[in-house]
């Protein structure tokens, strides 16, 4: 996936009218919005097309999917078929349910993203431990994309090396989780930011000062 200036807006506000005002802020410099279960609960799935049908945007779902295959086939098949470019699944759930996520993008011909490690102080208790397994099952399924933090740039390192300099990352928690948009694009393809951006009183300026810090 190209991602413009190689950052994605996490737009996890609830109302789509608020959702459209920032996008209307932010479409000179942002291609790509990643929306999660805040918007997509509030709004109905049909935000992705909004979204898609008024700024020409691509989007990806962050449904952190990670059920069992039978269960991850549906929701793939919901999300891809309501056009999204993108949809991020869980690893800790195991080869059988990443692979129904994965059989579903490639029906699609849209992109999966694999989640290895998580940004937030609790993912150290039991996701860590298991994130260079996740990473490395990814690469033995062949995913090309890869969700890592942006707030461990060692641990973003470690998950580079194993799943490769060619693989495509892209790293959350720039801005107020605390990571640098420019150390973590040392490692990653793009950083994902939601509420430094979404919160300002100027998105636009958000955005550049983001990419300049
Ligand atoms: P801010 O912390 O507001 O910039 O938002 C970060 C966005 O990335 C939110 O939508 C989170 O749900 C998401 N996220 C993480 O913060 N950490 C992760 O490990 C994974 C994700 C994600 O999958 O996008």
């Amino acid at each position: 996936m190209k991602v413009k200036n190689n950052i994605i807006l996490a737009l996890d506000v609830m109302d789509i009218d608020e959702a459209i005002t920032i996008c209307d802020k932010v479409k000179g410099q942002i291609d790509t919005i990643k929306i999660g279960y805040p918007l997509t609960l509030a709004v109905g799935i049909e935000c992705i097309n909004i979204l898609k049908e008024q700024f020409n945007f691509q989007v990806i779902c962050d449904y952190k999917v990670a059920d069992i295959d039978a269960t991850n086939d549906k929701i793939a098949d919901i999300t891809y078929s309501n056009g999204a470019d993108g949809l991020i699944c869980h690893g800790f759930v195991g080869e059988d349910s990443i692979r129904s996520c994965l059989d579903k993008a490639n029906e699609y011909n849209r992109e999966l993203f694999l989640l290895t490690e998580m940004s937030h102080p609790g993912a150290r208790k039991f996701l860590q431990p298991v994130a260079e397994d996740i990473a490395q099952l990814g690469v033995d399924l062949n995913i090309k994309n890869y969700v890592a933090p942006a707030t461990r740039p060692n641990r973003l390192k470690t998950i580079r090396n194993i799943v490769g300099k060619d693989a495509y990352i892209i790293s959350p928690g720039v801005g107020t989780q605390g990571g640098s948009a420019k150390e973590t694009l040392k490692i990653s393809d793009a950083i994902i930011v939601g509420r430094s951006i979404y919160t300002s009183d100027n998105p636009e300026k958000a955005v550049k000062d983001i990419l300049t810090k």
